[in-house]
């Protein structure tokens, strides 16, 4: 696998040349300044290639072209925020990109209650509880109908816990679920996102696919024009949210997605935490039909607790066997070698770790510090050479 790790562009603040010393030789990016739906220039994304090359790195994937609100909706009827996508697909194909990462979830993007949940290490995570989701979105949001999307007990244990919240408790809450995790597109104000989620009532989970279907229509045959290979980030958490569709939670959803337009160049994203919070998406059987779609690999777990309620685990911890992930990972490698094919090696990169040490100090990108991903990624390096070194079978 090609060990690559997400920067967020200049203002990062983990360099570079800390991700040097991290190990990795790939760099997952995207021009983050132009996220409201316009044509990415060639000329920025040559500069931040050079950028990228001149420290001896691999822009090895975009993560990711934003997809505007209009094409969730309205599909291929939201012609000019097509056409900027299919731009911004032209300018990184110039630049001798290969593969864009994007994801299709309305409204908001991955999702978070808490962002400073203390692990067992005594590290801090990221963690969804579906109650407190809950309470946010009915008490505190105040959605229309909003408690006919829960079920009886989590809304009645959101009811109970409101009761005794205080108002920094609820603005530390509001801010975690609407301000926009890093790469999430938007920040949202609380009328500002309520507004947003009415605009998609009536859509439905076929009016999302079938906007999906008319997107990927649009740009998987431009990309196997440009020799692009698109990859679609499943929704996190893989279910709906504030009562709104999620199309690519399961394999059959991602089946669905393929049969509509079969070309290898519509694959997928492989993302082990967000797949891996439902108890029924089995990882390696995914892998295994999945395999030559997948052309980028988020390399994170998860534990799943009886309430529903997950949290981000260390990366060889969790409900999710990494190693059985991995050794899936690599066979496909291996099959892909046998087959000729130019791609062997799967990008991938430690997605998040948890907030260790001095870190916890420091102003970090929930997720994105840089000591729990270097560990994460150090720990993912050894279990692929050690099964290199066993074989993969
Ligand atoms: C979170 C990331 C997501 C992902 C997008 C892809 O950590 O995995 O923000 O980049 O959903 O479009």
């Amino acid at each position: 696998m090609i060990q690559s790790w997400r920067w967020f562009g200049p203002q990062d603040p983990v360099s570079l040349a800390d991700i040097r010393q991290a190990g990795a030789s790939g760099i997952v990016t995207a021009l983050h300044e132009i996220y409201d739906g316009q044509a990415w220039p060639n000329e920025l994304v040559d500069q931040r290639k050079a950028m990228i090359e001149s420290e001896g790195f691999t822009w090895t994937v975009t993560e990711s072209i934003p997809v505007p609100s209009a094409i969730k909706r309205d599909g291929g009827a939201a012609r000019p925020e097509i056409d900027a996508f299919c731009s911004s697909m032209r300018a990184l194909a110039q630049a001798g990109l290969k593969v864009i990462c994007f994801n299709f979830m309305p409204v908001v993007d991955w999702t978070r209650t808490e962002l400073s949940f203390v692990a067992p290490n005594g590290g801090r995570a990221l963690r969804f509880d579906p109650v407190d989701f809950c309470g946010y979105d009915v008490f505190i949001l105040k959605r229309t109908e909003a408690e006919t999307d829960y079920d009886v007990a989590t809304l009645s244990a959101a009811e109970e816990r409101f009761k005794n919240w205080d108002q920094a408790q609820i603005e530390a809450l509001e801010f975690n679920i609407i301000s926009g995790l890093p790469g999430a597109e938007a920040t949202h104000s609380r009328d500002g996102i309520r507004d947003l989620i009415y605009s998609f009532k009536g859509l439905g989970a076929e009016g999302l696919r079938r906007s999906l279907t008319e997107f990927l229509s649009e740009i998987i045959p431009l990309a196997d024009e440009l020799g692009l290979r698109m990859c679609t980030h499943p929704d996190d958490p893989p279910f709906s949210l504030f009562g709104l569709p999620r199309v690519l939670s399961t394999a059959e959803d991602y089946r669905a997605a393929f049969s509509a337009q079969p070309s290898l160049a519509n694959g997928i994203t492989f993302c082990t935490g967000s797949l891996g919070a439902r108890a029924d998406n089995d990882l390696v059987e995914m892998i295994k039909e999945f395999g030559p779609r997948i052309h980028f690999a988020h390399l994170r777990n998860v534990t799943r607790e009886a309430d529903g309620s997950f949290y981000e685990a260390d990366h060889l911890d969790g409900s999710t066997d990494m190693v059985d992930v991995v050794r899936a990972l690599l066979a496909e490698e291996d099959r892909r070698a046998a087959e000729g094919r130019p791609d062997v090696e799967i990008p991938m990169r430690p997605d998040h770790g948890h907030l260790l040490l001095d870190d916890i100090l420091k102003k970090t990108n929930p997720g994105y510090s840089a000591i729990g991903r270097l560990k994460g990624l150090a720990e993912l390096r050894g279990v692929e050479i050690a099964l290199r070194h066993v074989g993969t079978a």
